[in-house]
């Protein structure tokens, strides 16, 4: 083997172990983009991702709700942040209305999450998955709570699709899955139940 020979060799060599490098490092940094909850390019294209910028009014208190890249605000009118959705929770759409008809208004909101459960889990689960699903989540309002939310009733995922949902003058959820089909679901008692 000669004096170019070798250095060819070596050139090469430098060459595939720059590209493992390079592989390695994509791969890193892809699989913290997963990890952090960074996902929008993993979840469905049917999803109907709603923007809010409203003023408002709840239980007599006057708030100001955003919704904007998924992520859901609820601040005071000073701009003073009371409560923010996690970074790792996609929301897609947020409503302010009695969906228990107790004449006091709760905090509705249309998400997707990491696990079929949220914190928690029925005891009979041992770990929660990794699996990105919806749900939707209720919260009363609580003078008393900085946050002001206070856990009404957080559904597991949900056995269906939604691609968009409507609140009717009833207060009722209409569904609509990415086929069309819509389902009305309404309160009773402890949750959401499905109209006949
Ligand atoms: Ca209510």
């Amino acid at each position: 083997m000669n004096i170019t020979t070798d250095m060819k060799i070596k050139r090469i060599i430098i060459w595939l172990l720059q590209i493992a490098a390079a592989i390695l490092f994509l791969s890193f940094i892809f699989g913290m983009f997963l990890y952090r909850g960074a996902d929008p390019l993993f979840l469905p294209s049917w999803v109907h991702w709603e923007q809010e910028d409203m003023d408002l009014q709840i239980d007599g208190e006057p708030i100001h709700v955003t919704l904007k890249k998924r992520c859901l605000t609820i601040s005071d009118p000073q701009g003073k942040q009371l409560w923010t959705a996690p970074d790792d929770w996609k929301v897609s759409q947020v409503w302010i209305r009695d969906i228990d008809h107790d004449e006091l208004d709760e905090v509705v909101f249309l998400l997707w999450k990491k696990g079929s459960f949220g914190d928690h889990k029925p005891f009979w689960i041992e770990e929660n998955d990794e699996n990105w699903s919806q749900h939707i989540f209720i919260y009363d309002w609580d003078h008393e709570r900085k946050d002001r939310l206070k856990p009404l009733w957080m559904s597991s995922a949900m056995g269906i699709q939604a691609a968009k949902v409507q609140m009717d003058e009833q207060d009722r959820l209409l569904i609509t899955t990415p086929e069309g089909k819509r389902t009305t679901w309404y309160w009773e008692s402890w949750g959401l139940l499905l109209a006949d």
